[in-house]
């Protein structure tokens, strides 16, 4: 179980993980070819050599990026950390490196350096900064990993010795209070290699987390496969990377978009387990984030402001509720029990097992007390019915409090 010691991280629930780079320019196309993976692997899958990818950055020039529109977003979808990728494997810097020119300001028509801007808006409007780093593979590089490719001729120290350390030390230094180093895909980077990345981190800025993929377990806390969400609760700190449709980059071709009621659905299923849900954006070649991750995330953000009380501040419960529901998730606080229901069309909540006496049932978005029984059925297990208002009815996602007398169990194991 890993443990980041940090309240904010446990606390937060909800991120942003912005993926942008050159790659956002191919847009997921690059002479005619099409790449069937996501879109920031372009380099990869296509294989497109180094010097021809590198003139993408002459063409870089995303006017329409604005740090604080993407900031103030953010905040307002209830999200409280962002995360931005300052390099990805491709290994363009997307700040300033006076370590490697191949970076936005020097390399591109832009010359803007996007890092200090999404650090001003942070620090402006009061939201967490983490930074996604590459640190094993870099495409650009000699000696940096690529995976799917022959890396058995390499020296990958030479490579964090070269640029990876000069560069962390970078973005650790010149852009104020860093939350978070978002390390990637280790591959094979040695234990002693991954520690030392870590006590740099540390040595810099002591409380900056370090994810889960920094390798050899020496992260901070656990991050899981993207877009995959643990079974049962993990009493540690964690976070589900993910996405909104099948890709981190900017591909205009990717139209799969999810369902603003599923986002809703998997974020209250991450935190009532115990973790943090990192959601992305891919801007675009021009900087502007998809039309399309923003009518899905104003849906969501609603959905939480609505009902932040059961979002933040939430624990994971001792016991899941011992029935598989298609239809609500709960989360907990002490003393009270949030049953987030996703499905319109309810007369009424029927829960079957609930051993803690209810006090009182409130639609926690407008304070509305709700008339509940508690009964035992025919097979003498406690039940809790609570009648929904007809206004209710025609809605989905919403969330009912209920008051419980004791801070003990709250449901009975199923006999
Ligand atoms: O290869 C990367 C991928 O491009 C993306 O950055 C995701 C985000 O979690 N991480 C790696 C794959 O797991």
């Amino acid at each position: 179980m890993k443990d980041t010691k940090q309240r904010w991280f446990k606390d937060s629930k909800f991120g942003l993980f912005i993926h942008w780079g050159l790659y956002s320019l191919l847009a997921g196309e690059y002479q005619g070819r099409k790449t069937e993976h996501i879109a920031e692997w372009i380099m990869n899958h296509l294989d497109i050599p180094v010097k021809e990818y590198e003139k993408l950055a002459a063409e870089f020039n995303p006017v329409h990026f604005d740090a604080e529109y993407i900031v103030k977003k953010a905040k307002s979808w209830g999200m409280k950390y962002i995360v931005f990728t300052s390099k990805h494997h491709d290994g363009f810097a997307m700040y300033h490196s006076k370590c490697s020119p191949y970076n936005i300001v020097d390399a591109t028509p832009f010359k803007r350096d996007v890092l200090k801007e999404l650090q001003l808006a942070c620090e402006k409007h009061d939201m967490r900064l983490g930074l996604y780093y590459s640190q094993a593979q870099d495409w650009h590089d000699p000696d940096g990993f690529m995976a799917l490719k022959d890396n058995s001729k390499k020296n990958f120290q030479a490579y964090l010795d070269r640029k990876c350390i000069p560069q962390l030390k970078e973005i650790l230094t010149g852009y104020g209070k860093i939350s978070l180093i978002w390390f990637d895909t280790p591959m094979g980077t040695t234990a002693e290699q991954s520690r030392n990345l870590v006590s740099l981190v540390k040595s810099i800025q002591p409380d900056c987390l370090v994810s889960g993929r920094i390798g050899n377990d020496l992260g901070d806390y656990m991050t899981t496969s993207d877009n995959f969400i643990p079974l049962r609760p993990y009493r540690g700190d964690w976070e589900v990377p993910a996405t909104l449709n099948d890709t981190w980059g900017f591909n205009k071709d990717d139209h799969n978009w999810k369902d603003p009621n599923e986002v809703i659905r998997l974020l209250v299923k991450i935190n009532s387990r115990g973790g943090n849900y990192l959601l992305n954006i891919g801007p675009d070649a021009l900087g502007r984030v998809p039309q399309d991750s923003i009518r899905i995330l104003d849906q969501v953000g609603t959905y939480v402001n609505e009902n932040a009380g059961a979002i933040f501040g939430t624990t994971v419960l001792a016991e899941p509720y011992p029935y598989d529901l298609n239809w609500a998730e709960f989360t907990h606080k002490p003393r009270t029990l949030f049953i987030h229901v996703f499905i319109g069309q309810k007369r009424v909540i029927y829960l079957p097992n609930i051993g803690n006496k209810v006090e009182k049932a409130t639609l926690l978005k407008t304070g509305e007390a709700l008339s509940f029984e508690s009964q035992k059925d025919c097979e003498g297990n406690s039940v809790i019915e609570v009648a929904l208002p007809s206004s209710l009815r025609q809605q989905a996602n919403y969330c009912v409090a209920l008051g419980l007398a004791e801070e003990g169990p709250v449901f009975e194991t199923i006999r």
